[in-house]
C-alpha cells in the first residue's frame, strides 16, 4: 500500500505531536485510543482526516464501493417510546394520523416486489403492543415462504426488548426464536447514543445502551450479523462518539458479528429538537473520517443516501466510506419527515452506479453479506452514454 501520502503528514511540522503520532500509529496499524479519538474530532484539520481514513478505505476494499438493492417496510409509525430526535412516529393518543399495517398488508407490499430483483427487505418501525412475538415470527415464517431467497434484515435491539419482555421470555430464547421463524439479520438502528447522559434525555425510556448492545451480542453468538449506528450532531459531545464507538469496537472484538458502522446525521425537522442546529456537512464528513480511522475492526462504513443527499454520499467515499446503501424505492419516511434534502429516496441501479463512477470509484452491488451480487466496473448499459461518470457529456441528438 502506498504509503506516501502518510509520510508527507508524519514530517508536517505544522501538525502537533500527538497528530503525527497517530500518523504513526496509523501507518504501523496499532490502535487509537480514546483520547486519541477525541483529539481528532477536536483538532485534526479535515484534509489530514481524509488522508488517514482514505488510506485505511484504500488498504480494506481499493477503489470498491457497495450498495445493495432493496427495499424498506415500516409496519407503522405509531409509538409508545418518545425519543426527541423522531420525527416520524405518532404517540398513541395520535394513532388515527399514522398508519398500522396488518400481517397482510405487509404481505401485499412485500409481493409487490414479486417481479423485482431485490436482496433484501429492511423492516423496521414503531414500537405498539399489537406487534408482539407471534406476529413477527408469523411475519418471518411467511415472508420465507413466500420468498426464500429474499434477506430479511428486520427489527432492532428497541423492538426486541420490548417484545421479549412482554412475552417474559429471555433474550437469548427470544432471539433463537427470531431465528428459527427467518429472521437472517439485523439492522443497526435504535443505537443513538449509548451513554446514559446522553441517551436518558433523548431516547424516549427505550431499552438502555447495555441492552442494545446484549442484544446484538447473543445474535452474533447465534451466528449471525449486524449492523451498528450512532446519531450524532445534536446534544452530544465528541466524548460521547468516541464512548460509543468505543463500547462498538469492544464488542466487535468479542465476536466479529457486525459487518457495517452507519453513522446517522441528526436532522431537525419537526421533532422536539428543532431548535438544535443541524451539523455541517463539514463535520459529517469528519465524522466519518474519524469512524473509519477508529473502528479498526469494523469492515465496513456507510453512507445513508437518503439522509445525507447524493452529494454528500459522494464526497463521503474520500473520507473512509466504502458503502452507500441502496434504496431503490420511495419506500423509508424515517428521513423525508426529518427534512432531508432527499423527498422521494428512490434511485435505480443504474444512478448508483453513476454516482459512484463520477467520482471514480468501482461500482459493486452486494448482498446483505457483502457477497457480489454484480460487478459494475467495466459493466456497460445499454444506453450507457449517461452513465459513464462526468467524462461522458449529454448525447444532443441532431
Ligand atoms: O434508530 C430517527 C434514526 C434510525 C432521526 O442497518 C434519525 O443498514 C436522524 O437504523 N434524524 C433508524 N436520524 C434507521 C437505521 C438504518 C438506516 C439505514 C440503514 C440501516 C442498516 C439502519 O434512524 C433510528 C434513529 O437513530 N433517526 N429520527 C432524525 N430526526
Ligand atoms: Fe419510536 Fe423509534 Fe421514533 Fe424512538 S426513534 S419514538 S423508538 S419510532
Amino acid at each position: 500500500m502506498d504509503q506516501s501520502a502518510l509520510n508527507v503528514l508524519l514530517n508536517d511540522k505544522s501538525l502537533s505531536e500527538p497528530l503525527r503520532a497517530i500518523v504513526q500509529k496509523v501507518i504501523n496499524e496499532e490502535r487509537l485510543s480514546m483520547d486519541d479519538g477525541v483529539l481528532l474530532f477536536e483538532e485534526a484539520p479535515l484534509g489530514y482526516l481524509a488522508t488517514l481514513a482514505n488510506h485505511i478505505r484504500e488498504a480494506k476494499h481499493g477503489d470498491r464501493t457497495y450498495f445493495n438493492r432493496n427495499f424498506h417496510v415500516e409496519p407503522t409509525n405509531v409509538c409508545l417510546y418518545t425519543c426527541t430526535f423522531c420525527s416520524y412516529s405518532r404517540l398513541i393518543k395520535k394513532r388515527d394520523e399514522g398508519w398500522e399495517y396488518s400481517l397482510e398488508e405487509i404481505m401485499d407490499i412485500i409481493k409487490k416486489y414479486d417481479d423485482q430483483p431485490v436482496t433484501e427487505v429492511h423492516i423496521v418501525g414503531g414500537v405498539l403492543p399489537q406487534y408482539d412475538v407471534p406476529f413477527y415470527a408469523e411475519l418471518f415464517r411467511q415472508i420465507r415462504a413466500h420468498r426464500p431467497e429474499l434477506h430479511i434484515k428486520a427489527l432492532t435491539p428497541v423492538e426486541y426488548h420490548y417484545i421479549f419482555k412482554k412475552a417474559k421470555i429471555s433474550y437469548e430464547e427470544g432471539m433463537k426464536q427470531m431465528k428459527e421463524a427467518g429472521l437472517d439479520s439485523m439492522p443497526g438502528g435504535g443505537a443513538e447514543i449509548f451513554h446514559p447522559e446522553i441517551r436518558d434525555q433523548i431516547a424516549g425510556g427505550k431499552c438502555s445502551g447495555e441492552q442494545w448492545l446484549r442484544i446484538h451480542e447473543i445474535w452474533h453468538e447465534l451466528g449471525h450479523r449486524s449492523n451498528a449506528t450512532m446519531l450524532y450532531g445534536h446534544i452530544e459531545s465528541y466524548y460521547h462518539r468516541v464512548h460509543h464507538m468505543d463500547l462498538l469496537r469492544q464488542l466487535q472484538d468479542k465476536t466479529g458479528g457486525f459487518q457495517t458502522f452507519i453513522p446517522l446525521k441528526f436532522r431537525n425537522k419537526g421533532n422536539q429538537m428543532s431548535h438544535v442546529d443541524e451539523s455541517t456537512i463539514i463535520e459529517d464528513l469528519k465524522n466519518y473520517a474519524v469512524s473509519r480511522i477508529y473502528l479498526d475492526n469494523f469492515d465496513h462504513i456507510k453512507a445513508y443516501w437518503p439522509m445525507i443527499s447524493r452529494q454528500t454520499a459522494q464526497m463521503s467515499l474520500a473520507y473512509g466510506v466504502d458503502d452507500i446503501d441502496g434504496t431503490i424505492d420511495d419506500t423509508t419516511k424515517i428521513y423525508t419527515m426529518a427534512g432531508s434534502e432527499e423527498q422521494n429516496p428512490a434511485m435505480s441501479t443504474k444512478d448508483l452506479v453513476k454516482l459512484i463512477r463520477q467520482v471514480d470509484r468501482h461500482p459493486i452491488e452486494r448482498d446483505t453479506l457483502y457477497n457480489v451480487v454484480t460487478d459494475f466496473k467495466d459493466h456497460v448499459f445499454e444506453d450507457d452514454n449517461q452513465y459513464k461518470g462526468y467524462l461522458s457529456l449529454p448525447v444532443v441528438n441532431k
